[in-house]
């Protein structure tokens, strides 16, 4: 079963073969005040083994495969963008990467990524110039299940969606990485409607987790909303859980409940706390991995050992125009849903079965 799995989850790599390396800017530099633990793991060792109770000790899980640095090579792939708005700010390269276990399993980073089509522009400074106010007449309608209610959803994503209705891919999120966008897209789908998402708070060093942030290494935060003309949005009803975690010192802080579903929210998970980053992040910090089901988005996958999504402010989220312009018109009352760990888990799958309009 694993080595299906695995040959799943490669074969939804959409990274072509175009080798670059990293951004090197920033690399080594970082605040003298952050914390580097003498006593903290895997500073210098090449073993990526994690140090992970055994099935037998937590009855149901599934330990996670652990890699150390970051990707050795990295490739544009699908949710790449080269902005052509020469007022585009906070421009950051949407890149892909595959790191290898010590085992020899490879794992794409952040995340795997499809090539379905992007959702419509409602607010894109990157290769749009910002708002979009005709962004309806772009929308077409995929027709998930013929005769079916058509919907129209509007989502933002900190940083990376892709959107799945009755199984079907429906659009994936137009910019990777940065700056911010906010997406539209319509469907036509029949009730009880499977929602799934697959989301990515994306890296610029791939593999463990971090961006260049003001004076070094950062970690960056997550967080989805969205909300559909049925009534629909994202709250609590949603389930997430998380399948890439970074950055870690130690994978043993993930805990696991009786079914084996991980949670990084005992981790360290600030710049300062771990203590990987501010020590020598892209060789040091360790990443757990987790196999996607293949059948993750299907409305038959039984989702009923994920959590309830986390619901998180919109402030500790983004301020960013792509969300804020539309809080309360197109995103009234949606939350932000991610995981119980909005820095640490980096890709995450989330599902909600609706019965009817709301
Ligand atoms: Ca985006
Ligand atoms: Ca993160």
């Amino acid at each position: 079963m694993r080595h299906i799995l695995t040959a799943v989850v490669l074969a939804l790599c959409a990274c072509d073969s175009t080798p670059s390396t990293p951004p090197p800017s920033d690399l080594g530099q970082r605040a003298p005040d952050a914390e580097a633990p003498s006593d903290a793991p895997g500073s210098d060792a090449a073993d990526a083994r994690p140090e992970w109770p055994s099935d037998a000790a937590v009855d149901g899980a599934a330990a996670p495969t652990v890699t150390q640095g970051v990707a050795p090579t990295s490739a544009t792939c699908a949710p790449s963008a080269t902005c052509t708005n020469p007022r585009a700010g906070n421009v950051r390269e949407t890149l892909c990467g595959r790191v290898t276990a010590a085992d020899g399993s490879a794992w794409e980073v952040p995340g795997p990524v499809t090539d379905a089509r992007a959702a419509v522009d409602v607010f894109n400074d990157c290769t749009g110039t910002g708002a979009n106010p005709g962004y309806a007449a772009s929308l077409t309608t995929t027709v998930v299940n013929p005769g079916g209610a058509v919907i129209t959803a509007h989502l933002f994503a900190d940083n990376y969606f892709e959107l799945y209705v009755n199984g079907v891919a429906v659009a994936r999120d137009a910019i990777g990485f940065t700056p911010f966008n906010a997406s539209a897209v319509r469907f036509q789908a029949t009730y009880p409607i499977t929602y799934a998402v697959s989301l990515i708070d994306w890296e610029g060093f791939l593999g463990v987790g971090l961006e260049t942030g003001g004076a070094g290494f950062h970690i960056g935060d997550g967080g989805f909303t969205a909300a559909f003309s049925d009534g629909v949005a994202t709250d609590a009803a949603w389930r997430c859980r998380p399948y890439y975690i970074s950055p870690l010192d130690d994978a043993s802080c993930i805990t696991a409940d009786a079914r084996g579903t991980p949670d990084s929210s005992r981790c360290p998970s600030t710049d300062a706390t771990v203590g990987c980053v501010g020590r020598d992040p892209t060789r040091a910090c360790r990443a757990a991995h987790y196999r996607l089901p293949a059948d993750w988005m299907a409305p038959g996958f039984d989702d009923s050992s994920w959590p309830a999504a986390t619901l998180y402010a919109a402030a500790q989220v983004t301020n960013q125009p792509a969300y804020v312009d539309y809080a309360t018109s197109l995103f009234a009352g949606a939350r932000f849903i991610w995981t119980s760990n909005l820095n640490l888990d980096n890709h995450i799958l989330c599902r909600v079965t609706v019965r009817g309009p709301r």
